[in-house]
């Protein structure tokens, strides 16, 4: 006997929270609106969180939930859905067992008395990334899940045949657009609320090619990180994890509001000797848009938090801290100058996050930005930033609806940037079901140029990422960029 499926009455499980639950496969989206351009041939890849089993908590947040991969298949003027869970060793078990068998998010304390601490909470639910001709889903408390890009089908863990040593490995890897090396990290590289930090290069071939381990001060969440050609940028927000708190079945970071933000500038192919520490104001950020660099200066554009950006995660006495705004920001790290402080400038004072851009231009000097823009009313919009004129345009689906990240894709290898599409996955709220909309990435505001109609919900993603036709041949990105 086991017990019934039943999730509790919270609000991350009511309307269009409910868990979907559902893999499916549709051939051929039904085009609502518009044509879906000749060229536009390959895949998108999008993770998300879903709810296999009820965890008989009522503190589920919404980071948390096995993983779930969407594809939507460009090609020959059609598009595909496909939609699997990944297989994590978590969804494997609690398959078996047909029932939830972990607690709390990340705490491993509070999972199932069968449950060995040595097991991964892992859920594989924050992004895709496609490297060296292999697809994979992350959580960036694991290790990378393979799937096959076809079907979708989980392949396994994986530590990139042997060179990923450290526990974990960043669901916000970054791929270089002129080298095609992937860059990536693990935080709390030794295990629960260690201070290490493992950085890795890996080639086009998917051989490392640079490793530098080095100390965080505290043992901080560090959900992604920005690179130029010559730097990789690691801000430290003072998010923590306290071990004894989570070993009380605590929520496993909590938001220290009197402490400052540190930030290390790593030397990409250097040593951990060579790295410039910096140190600012008390601020929080998920997600950075973008890096460049500029002679001695290093700038690192992201939707920075004048304070919590969670308020799910406590202070260390237990208060609730509410969430503020993000806003587009830009901290400058002068190499040549003798403090360690560093310049901050908003760049845009509507609230957004999501933050995006052309991918070939990542780490290296840009203009566009995409992100999601959030109405008064509970809906949103995709908004496209010129930040060199600072202008926004914003495309939002209806009164109610929602989008959902978007993925850049360049109109052809060479176009030029921001010249393109950008895919957005809408949340069509009132009518119970998705679409997918492909927008001209240099006019947003006109609306989709294509609309495909999913009678099913694409509940919840995260991050993904587009991998181009070619690329399921060639495996390799081929972005035809000079260096600068
Ligand atoms: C974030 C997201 C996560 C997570 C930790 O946006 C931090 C920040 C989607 O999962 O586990
Ligand atoms: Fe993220």
């Amino acid at each position: 006997m086991v017990e019934p499926v039943k999730f509790p009455e919270v609000e991350l499980y009511e309307g269009w929270g409910e868990p979907m639950r559902t893999e499916c496969t549709i051939r051929g989206l039904e085009l609502i609106e518009g044509e879906i351009p000749a060229d536009l041939e390959g895949a998108l890849y999008k993770v998300g969180a879903d709810r296999q089993y009820p965890s008989g908590r009522t503190d589920d947040i919404f980071i948390d939930g096995e993983g779930m991969m969407h594809m939507f298949r460009f090609k020959d003027q059609q598009v595909d859905y496909v939609n699997r869970w990944v297989q994590t060793t978590r969804y494997e078990m609690q398959k078996d067992a047909k029932r939830s068998l972990f607690g709390r998010y990340r705490n491993r304390y509070t999972n199932d008395p069968s449950v060995d601490h040595s097991v991964s909470m892992g859920t594989g639910n924050t992004t895709a990334m496609f490297h060296a001709g292999h697809l994979y889903a992350l959580k960036e408390d694991d290790l990378p899940y393979e799937i096959d890009p076809e079907t979708l089908a989980t392949i396994g863990k994986s530590d990139m045949d042997g060179q990923i040593g450290s526990v974990s490995f960043t669901a916000h890897p970054k791929v270089d657009p002129v080298t095609d090396e992937l860059l990536g990290f693990s935080y709390q590289a030794k295990g629960d609320a260690t201070k290490d930090i493992a950085f890795y290069v890996f080639g086009p071939d998917g051989k490392l090619v640079n490793e530098i381990w080095f100390e965080m001060p505290y043992p901080g969440m560090v959900h992604d990180f920005a690179i130029t050609d010559e730097w990789v940028i690691f801000p430290f927000f003072p998010m923590m994890t306290d071990l004894d708190h989570v070993k009380e079945g605590g929520a496993y970071y909590e938001y220290h509001p009197d402490k400052p933000t540190h930030v290390a500038l790593v030397p990409r192919y250097g040593k951990a000797e060579d790295i410039r520490w910096f140190k600012g104001p008390n601020a929080t950020a998920g997600h950075m848009m973008n890096a460049t660099r500029e002679g001695s200066k290093v700038m690192l554009d992201l939707c920075y938090y004048d304070g919590n950006c969670f308020d799910f995660f406590p202070t260390p006495s237990g208060e609730i801290t509410p969430e503020v705004p993000p806003f587009l920001t830009r901290l400058t790290f002068d190499l040549e100058r003798n403090d360690d402080s560093y310049e901050i400038e908003r760049l845009l004072n509507v609230p957004c996050e999501m933050p995006r851009t052309d991918d070939r231009y990542q780490g290296r000097p840009y203009k566009h930005g995409y992100c999601i823009v959030r109405g008064m009313d509970g809906s949103s919009g995709t908004g496209h930033i010129n930040l060199e004129t600072g202008e926004l345009h914003v495309w939002k689906p209806g009164p109610g609806d929602t989008v959902q990240e978007a993925q850049f894709v360049p109109r052809s290898p060479d176009s030029a940037e921001g010249d393109g599409w950008l895919l957005v996955p809408v949340c069509r709220v009132s009518r119970v079901r998705s679409d997918l909309a492909v927008l001209d990435a240099q006019n947003v505001e006109a609306g989709p140029v294509a609309l495909l109609k999913l009678p099913v919900r694409v509940r919840a993603t995260f991050h993904g990422t587009w991998v181009p036709e070619e690329a399921f041949t060639t495996g390799r990105y081929n972005f035809k960029l000079q260096a600068v």
